[in-house]
């Protein structure tokens, strides 16, 4: 085509296509994906605003229930678990703005953690069981400390699936203050929960391991010397650091023990804990003649029984059994021995059926519902039920470990039909639960006893359903494990978001779905989407925003990790550098736009001692410190004190700078370690 024709073609496709564009924005397009983003409907007219854009009324309606105007904040607040980021995510809600990143198991370069200043090095250091150093973790399941069984603001829980580990953080600061590496626990999933006054951050294992530990044992001796562990961790009541001395352990079969909650009211003082596998299936052995598999995998092999069993222990009842020393020493923690649990009547199960996954306590703390993957129903069973059982010795007799099985039939209240692959359950106020149907792809909505339901609703039938976008995990109401949730905001947790975003390449984003409860009443309603693309969340918890009172600076020479004053921060005018031997100490300042001094000169070989205190009082005066090639970075918020402790092993001139940018003049916050090579004539002394 000659080049006089081309140019008139263009034009006049260009015509068209505007044409259309122009057709589409006052019509009825219905998505709103495909027109481009092309107008933002500036006349200022909401009706011209949605036109232009192919807003609904619905979605018009959404974006209203979503929208936090600037400057103002979120109601509530939103503590997601980041998978094996390692991390824990703080969301405001309903915006699903993400706020901040706090780390926790995995080094994390903004806050320094993990990158030579001694609060994140500490803790991540503690935090490796003996012999292994980890760099990472797998957060699954975030708990709020509790007071009366309402979330206190204080501190948040997380365990780490891959390694058994539990971290602690404050709220005051929202970091990280200790990480434990649990004892007697190899991997830990579903199995962590604070007790309603917060006397306990309880962790269970999942996978059993060999016991003691630090044995091996081949899987042919699974049944006999692979054990499972309940590892009730004392929380101190004014740090919230959990002391391991005063805490203690159950020993449990070598089932697969899963999802935990703790009672509540009435069932204050137990606990409860699903399992599968109590088939014991270690997988199939690979027969290296044939190269084929012999037995079943353990997918097939753990899914034979119809039932496997809820565990329930009375840990207020364990707790005295310490006191009263029937307990013995294993991986240095006190452990009640599994024969012990049983003739204390501390330990007992119940069947649950099928591959049972979630197991929630409602907030009255009455009812228990279990979901079973492979069943369509939510099971009920009811406390008071199984109360008067235990009292009258209800047993259809025990498991190959001695523990005493409760008869199905008479502690269940009902079974709820839900639909494909029930995983969890969150309430309401009102007497309703929700569960994730995993296969379904929905949210299920089904009435609990008539004692708590308040709208004259039929008791344990199946009310309403949401489909959401895809493949949801778990989900979480306001305030959804407490004794008193809130009936307005359900989010959904869904693994796969397959065609919600944009495409990004092959490995998309989860995909949080913002979901209205209209106050309990339904039909529920999805409001938005939120692409969550930094690690795999899998759980959260969601708590009112007031109940929160984060620190907005630290009180001048903070150590974060003690969260009081640090011996070596100083104030402007008392910095120093000392030499001895070997050993260079510096106590340095930041503040905006200097370091004092910004010039260090060190032998090669030297160890440097460094003392950096943000000598700021303002909010948001943050400042970094970072040297170049020597892989040290720090966040010093205002008031605090961190310190680095280095040996200068390369000689040169080594830039170092604040990493944060802090004011006008932040680029010009920068200075010299200069490293004097060993050969040179003159060393420093
Ligand atoms: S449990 S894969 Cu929290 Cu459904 Cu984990
Ligand atoms: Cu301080 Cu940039």
């Amino acid at each position: 085509m000659k080049r006089q024709y081309l140019v008139p073609l263009v034009a006049l496709m260009v015509l068209v296509l505007g044409a259309m564009l122009a057709a589409s924005a006052c019509g009825d397009d219905d998505g709103g994906g495909d027109d481009g983003g092309s107008s933002t409907g500036a006349s200022g007219d909401l009706a011209d605003i949605a036109a232009a854009r192919g807003l609904t009324p619905e979605d018009q309606k959404h974006a209203l229930q979503q929208f936090v105007p600037p400057g103002q904040y979120d109601d509530y607040i939103m503590f997601a678990s980041g998978g094996h980021s390692g991390q824990v995510y703080v969301i405001g809600m309903p915006s699903m703005r993400i706020l901040k990143v706090i780390a926790a198991f995995t080094p994390e370069p903004w806050q320094g953690f993990g990158y030579g200043a001694d609060w994140g090095d500490t803790i991540l250091e503690e935090g490796n069981p003996e012999g292994t150093e980890l760099t990472w973790g797998d957060t699954h399941h975030p708990a709020l400390s509790e007071t009366g069984g309402d979330y206190d603001g204080r501190w948040l829980y997380v365990n780490d699936r891959a390694n058994g580990r539990m971290a602690m953080i404050d709220l005051r600061d929202m970091r990280t203050k200790q990480i434990i590496a649990v004892p007697n626990i190899q991997t830990s999933h579903g199995g962590l929960f604070v007790t309603p006054d917060s006397e306990y951050a309880m962790i269970t294992s999942k996978f059993p391991m060999p016991w003691p530990p630090g044995t091996y044992a081949g899987s042919d001796e699974y049944a006999e010397v692979y054990r499972g562990a309940s590892a009730w961790l004392k929380i101190d009541q004014t740090t919230g650091l959990v002391n391991m001395d005063e805490s203690f352990q159950i020993e449990l079969p070598p089932y697969t023990q899963d999802l935990a909650d703790a009672g509540k009211l009435v069932s204050d003082g137990w606990a409860f804990f699903g399992s599968f596998n109590t088939e014991l299936s270690t997988g199939a052995d690979f027969d290296e003649e044939t190269d084929l598999p012999i037995g079943e995998p353990m997918e097939a092999g753990a899914s034979k029984n119809n039932f496997d069993y809820l565990h329930l222990i009375n840990w207020k009842a364990a707790e005295q059994l310490i006191a009263d020393g029937k307990y013995e020493m294993i991986g240095g923690q006190r452990v009640i021995r599994m024969d012990t649990a049983v003739e204390e009547g501390i330990l007992y199960l119940i069947p649950e059926p099928k591959s049972p996954h979630g197991i929630d306590v409602s907030p009255t703390g009455r009812y228990l519902v279990v979901s079973g993957k492979l069943d369509p129903h939510v099971t009920v069973f009811d406390f008071e039920k199984i109360e008067t059982a235990i009292a009258a010795d209800d047993f259809e007799g025990t498991d190959d470990y001695g523990i005493p099985i409760l008869n199905f039939d008479s502690v269940v209240a009902a079974q709820v039909e839900v639909g494909a692959g029930p995983l969890h359950t969150q309430f309401d106020s009102k007497g309703h639960g929700y569960t994730s149907l995993f296969l379904e792809s929905a949210v299920a909505k089904f009435t609990l006893g008539e004692d708590v339901l308040t709208s004259g609703e039929p008791a344990f039938e199946l009310v309403d359903k949401i489909s959401i976008h895809y493949n949801i995990g778990h989900l979480a109401t306001a305030e959804g494990d407490t004794v008193s949730p809130d009936d307005n905001y359900l989010v959904a947790l869904n693994k796969w978001s397959i065609d919600r975003y944009a495409p990004i390449g092959p490995l998309h984003p989860q995909n949080f779905q913002l979901i209205d409860l209209v106050d309990g009443a339904g039909p529920m309603d999805l409001i938005a989407d939120m692409p969550f693309g930094i690690g795999e969340p899998h759980y959260v918890q969601i708590i009112k925003a007031d109940k929160l009172s984060p620190l907005e600076i630290y009180e001048p020479g903070t150590d974060s990790l003690t969260m009081s004053a640090d011996p070596d921060a100083i104030i402007a005018g008392e910095e120093r550098i000392e030499r001895n031997g070997n050993t260079v100490e510096v106590w340095m300042t930041a503040t905006r736009s200097h370091f004092v001094p910004d010039i260090l000169r060190v032998n090669e070989g030297d160890t440097v001692i460094l003392h950096v205190t943000n000598i700021e009082q303002t909010r948001d005066a943050t400042h970094g410190f970072a040297i170049s090639q020597y892989n040290i970075q720090a966040s010093l918020e205002p008031g605090e004190s961190v310190d680095f402790e280095f040996v200068a092993d390369k000689s040169g001139a080594y830039n170092f700078y604040c990493t944060e940018f802090c004011s006008a003049l932040h680029l010009e916050m920068a200075g010299w370690l200069l490293v004097q090579p060993s050969d040179a004539v003159a060393a420093i002394d």
